[in-house]
C-alpha cells in the first residue's frame, strides 16, 4: 500500500521536475512566448494534495499552474502544446502558460490575475453545494494573494454558506522579489483564515507524504459538510519568479539551504531508506518520465496553430479598421 503510494508520488514528481525544466529550455529555445512561471522546489503541494483528491473535485489555481494540471491527468502533450500556442493545446492555443483550462478533467483554470481564484473557487462551490454534490473544490494561491480582498471575501462567504471548499496555500515566502515579513503582518497564512471563520492548518510544504495526508483528512472534513479549509504548505520555489527574474534579491545561501531540503530528493532518499523502492526502480520511474516529457515536447512541436487567431474575440481588429460593425 505504502509502496504503491511512494512509487506514485515519485513519478509524478519527477514528471513534474522534468516537464517544468523542459519547459525552460522550450523558453530559451523561442519556444514559449509571453510569461513562465516554474513550480521547482514546490512540487509536493500540487502532487500531495491532487493526488489526495477524487476525479470529480475540481481545481482552480493560478500562473504557477502546469503541475496541477499534469497532476489532474491533463495529457502532459496537451499542456505543453498549449504553452507553445498550438491548435492541440488544452486551450486551443489561445491561453498559454498562464490559462491552462481543461473541463473534461474539472481543470477551472490557471488565472493571472492574483486573488482571482477565490471567487471562481466559491462560484464552482455555490454549485456544488445547490446541487448536493459529494465534489469538493481545490483552489491553489500563493502567500501574496491573502492580501487581495478576493482572499476575505470569498473566505467569509464560504464559511457562511458551508461551501466545499478547499483553499490551499502555496507559500513560497516571496510574492516576486518581496519576502513575506515585508508584505504582511501575518506571515501565517493559515491563521489569517480564523477571522473569516475557516479553520486551518500548515504543513510541511517540501513533504510530499505530509501535504498528502494533511490534504486527505482535510478533503474528508469538507467533504462532509463542514465547510471550507485552509491547509497552508510551507514551500520554495527554486528558480526566480518568472523566466524574466533572475532572483537577485536572494542569497545564494539562502537558495542553497532550501535546496537542501528538495522535495524531490526528500522522497527518494525515503524511499531508499525504508526499503520501499531500490535504485533499478527509481531509475525506471526516472526515464518514463524524461520518456513522457520528450514525447509531449514532439507531440507540441508537430502540432499546428490555430486556424483563427481571432476565434471567440467580440471583435476583429480589421472589422474594426474597415468601420463594420
Ligand atoms: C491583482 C494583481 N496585482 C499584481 C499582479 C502582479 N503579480 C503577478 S505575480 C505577483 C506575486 C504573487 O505572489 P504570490 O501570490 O505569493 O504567488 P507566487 O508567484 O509566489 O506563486 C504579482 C504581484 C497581478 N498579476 N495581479
Ligand atoms: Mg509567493
Amino acid at each position: 500500500m505504502q509502496r504503491d503510494l511512494v512509487k506514485q508520488l515519485l513519478y509524478d514528481m519527477l514528471l513534474a521536475r522534468r516537464f517544468e525544466e523542459a519547459a525552460a529550455e522550450q523558453y530559451t529555445q523561442g519556444k514559449v512566448a509571453g510569461f513562465l512561471h516554474l513550480y521547482p522546489g514546490e512540487e509536493a503541494v500540487a502532487v500531495g494534495s491532487l493526488r489526495a483528491a477524487e476525479p470529480g473535485d475540481y481545481v482552480v489555481s493560478t500562473y504557477r499552474e502546469h503541475v496541477h494540471a499534469l497532476m489532474r491527468d491533463v495529457p502532459p502533450g496537451a499542456v505543453m502544446a498549449e504553452m507553445f500556442g498550438r491548435a492541440t493545446g488544452c486551450s486551443g492555443g489561445y491561453g498559454g502558460s498562464m490559462h491552462l483550462f481543461s473541463a473534461e478533467h474539472r481543470f477551472l483554470g490557471g488565472y493571472a490575475i492574483v486573488g482571482e481564484t477565490f471567487p471562481v473557487a466559491i462560484g464552482a462551490g455555490y454549485w456544488l453545494a445547490m446541487n448536493r454534490s459529494p465534489d469538493v473544490v481545490l483552489c491553489f494561491f500563493g502567500e501574496g494573494a491573502a492580501n487581495q480582498g478576493t482572499f476575505h471575501e470569498s473566505l467569509n462567504m464560504a464559511a457562511l454558506w458551508k461551501l466545499p471548499v478547499l483553499f490551499i496555500c502555496e507559500n513560497n515566502h516571496y510574492q516576486i522579489g518581496t519576502e513575506v515579513h515585508r508584505q504582511a503582518a501575518v506571515v501565517e497564512v493559515y491563521k489569517r483564515g480564523c477571522g473569516n471563520g475557516v479553520p486551518g492548518r500548515r504543513v510541511d510544504g517540501m513533504d510530499v507524504l505530509a501535504v498528502h495526508q494533511a490534504a486527505r483528512d482535510a478533503l474528508e472534513q469538507v467533504r462532509g459538510g463542514n465547510g471550507p479549509f485552509l491547509l497552508e504548505c510551507d514551500t520554495y520555489r527554486f528558480r526566480g519568479h518568472s523566466m524574466a527574474d533572475g532572483g537577485a534579491y536572494r542569497s545564494a545561501l539562502e537558495v542553497a539551504e532550501l535546496k537542501a531540503r528538495d522535495p524531490l530528493l526528500n522522497l527518494r532518499n525515503r524511499a531508499l531508506e525504508n526499503g520501499w523502492l531500490n535504485e533499478e526502480d527509481i531509475e525506471a520511474l526516472h526515464q518514463k518520465a524524461h520518456g513522457v516529457v520528450e514525447e509531449a515536447i514532439r507531440f507540441a512541436g508537430q502540432s499546428p496553430a490555430p486556424d483563427d487567431l481571432y476565434q471567440g474575440v467580440y471583435r476583429r481588429p480589421l472589422d474594426l479598421y474597415a468601420g463594420r460593425p
